[in-house]
């Protein structure tokens, strides 16, 4: 079936539209100015979209155009494809689609595009999650990550996995092979051992990578703490650039988070300002302090604001919440107040997490402040080879992998015969097969899953 639709946001100067399937050069030639269906691959045709006016009984033209003609198999899709730069009005881009489909094409669904140019050979699974990925990305980062996969980085690091599996599967075979005769020697088990182990830790790897993709396109959760009045939501509003949260000398201001997204060096990070800790009757209050807490837990990194010598008791409490975070400490207010110098060495406590010194008010040192944030959030230098999943269906295959791995590790360790350690080393083949659904039968359930979350024309 012939497929056609706009794969441009609408409001542009132009619009594109994009038709892909085995006759889409005779349905164009029905509405072009041109006959195209002899037309050469990656060739650039100008001419007019033309309609058929009842009225006056002639072809009228709609629109000026270009079009781009691919042939199979060397298009997006593997098809025949074109693409139909139009001007970018509504009413133009709706009357050549509906030409289109009037003259044969049907609309496409979401991704159809990228599933074809799957179907067809182009691309494997992960290949087309990237690009959903890459159109989705928001900054260097997320960029960097989807068009590393995109260009087969991921494939190419299973189909190493896949090479070793198979090498540890015919290492078992020829155990196998040789048990009849006693006078043989196995296959030595330790070294099949410290293959699969090594293959596990590689599979470990990537799927904790999972972690760090979903933290990368959501952004680092900064959760931005202290008592009463210290500034948090100055500061808030001086890393966004914005007057995002509310402001006041009276204590307790900011009652609900309040969270918002920057980019420091590429990388997305949310901050959250939170209420003022500090003991209350209040019973809304509390629910906010209740909140803040919250917000602590979930973030990676929290920046804990003082404007004064905390006591033992605070420094207490704080470290204990926030003992598996990133901890930054931030003196404010450094306008107005020289804090005692022993602040930070009399607690010994506090000494070695990084501190940083600003006035939130004034905007003094926050551009220290963001690197050190951005150093906190441990993000060794992206890449251009850098691995991360970023799709909670291979995150999942990379577990069931990692699961049936670990049978296979713990039956060579307690001597279980080979042929069922062969068959858990099958599925662990298999669930890296699903991963690029390569050598895979997948259902249209599975399918349409991966390719209803991509817009309509990709
Ligand atoms: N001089 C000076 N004043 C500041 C600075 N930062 C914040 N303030 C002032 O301190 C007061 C409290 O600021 P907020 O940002 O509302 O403090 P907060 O920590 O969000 O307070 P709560 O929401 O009540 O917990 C306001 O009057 C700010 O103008 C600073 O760096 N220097
Ligand atoms: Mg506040």
């Amino acid at each position: 079936m012939t497929i056609c639709a706009l794969a441009t946001a609408p409001g542009g100067a132009l619009g594109i539209i994009r038709i892909s399937g085995p006759r889409t050069l005779e349905i164009l030639s029905h509405i072009f100015s041109k006959d195209l269906k002899a037309a050469a691959p990656n060739t650039i045709h100008y001419g007019h979209i033309v309609e058929y006016d009842a009225v006056l009984q002639h072809q009228v033209p709609l629109d000026e155009v270009l079009v781009s003609v691919f042939r199979a198999p060397h298009s997006y899709t593997g098809e025949d494809a074109a693409e139909i730069s139009c001007h970018g009005s509504r009413y133009i881009l709706n009357k050549v689609l509906e030409l289109l489909v009037k003259n044969g094409c049907r609309m496409a669904n979401p991704g159809e595009y990228t599933q074809r140019a799957f179907l067809n050979g182009k691309m494997d699974l992960s290949q087309a999650e990237a690009v959903a990925d890459l159109i989705a990305s928001s900054n260097k980062a997320t960029h960097q990550i989807a068009i590393s996969q995109l260009r087969g980085h991921f494939s190419s690091e299973l189909s190493r996995l896949r090479e070793q599996l198979l090498k540890l599967t015919s290492l078992l075979e020829l155990e196998l092979d040789f048990s009849d005769h006693e006078d043989l020697e196995f296959a030595d088990r330790s070294e099949l051992l410290d293959i699969a182990n090594k293959i596990n830790n590689q599979i470990t790897a990537l799927a904790h990578s999972f972690e760090t993709g979903k933290t990368l396109k959501e952004g680092f959760p900064v959760a931005i703490v202290g008592r009463t009045n210290v500034g948090k939501s100055t500061l808030l509003n001086k890393l966004l650039r914005d007057d995002r949260a509310i402001v006041s000398p009276v204590h307790g201001t900011t009652r609900d988070t309040i969270e918002d997204t920057i980019d420091i060096n590429g990388v997305t990070f949310r901050f959250i300002d939170t209420a003022g800790i500090r003991q209350t009757t209040d019973e809304v209050e509390q629910i906010g302090i209740n909140r803040t807490y919250t917000a602590i837990g979930k973030a990676r990194i929290v920046l804990w604001i003082v404007d004064a010598e905390p006591t033992t008791e605070y420094i207490q409490e704080m470290l204990e919440r926030c003992k598996d975070k990133s901890l930054i400490i931030i003196r404010n207010k450094i306008d107005i107040q020289a804090m005692s110098d022993t602040f930070s060495i009399s607690n010994s406590r506090l000494k070695d997490f990084p501190t940083v010194e600003i006035s939130a008010k004034q905007g003094t040192n926050i551009e220290k402040l963001e690197q050190a944030i951005f150093a906190s959030a441990n993000i060794s230098e992206l890449s251009e080879q850098c691995i991360i999943v970023t799709s909670a269906r291979q995150y999942h295959s990379l577990v069931s992998a990692h699961n049936n791995l670990s049978r296979v590790l713990s039956g060579l360790e307690s001597g279980l015969s080979g042929d069922i350690v062969s068959e858990d080393l099958r599925l662990v083949l298999d669930d890296l097969a699903d991963i690029t659904g390569q050598g895979r039968i997948l259902t249209s359930e599975v399918l349409e899953n991966i390719f209803t979350h991509f817009c309509v024309g990709k």
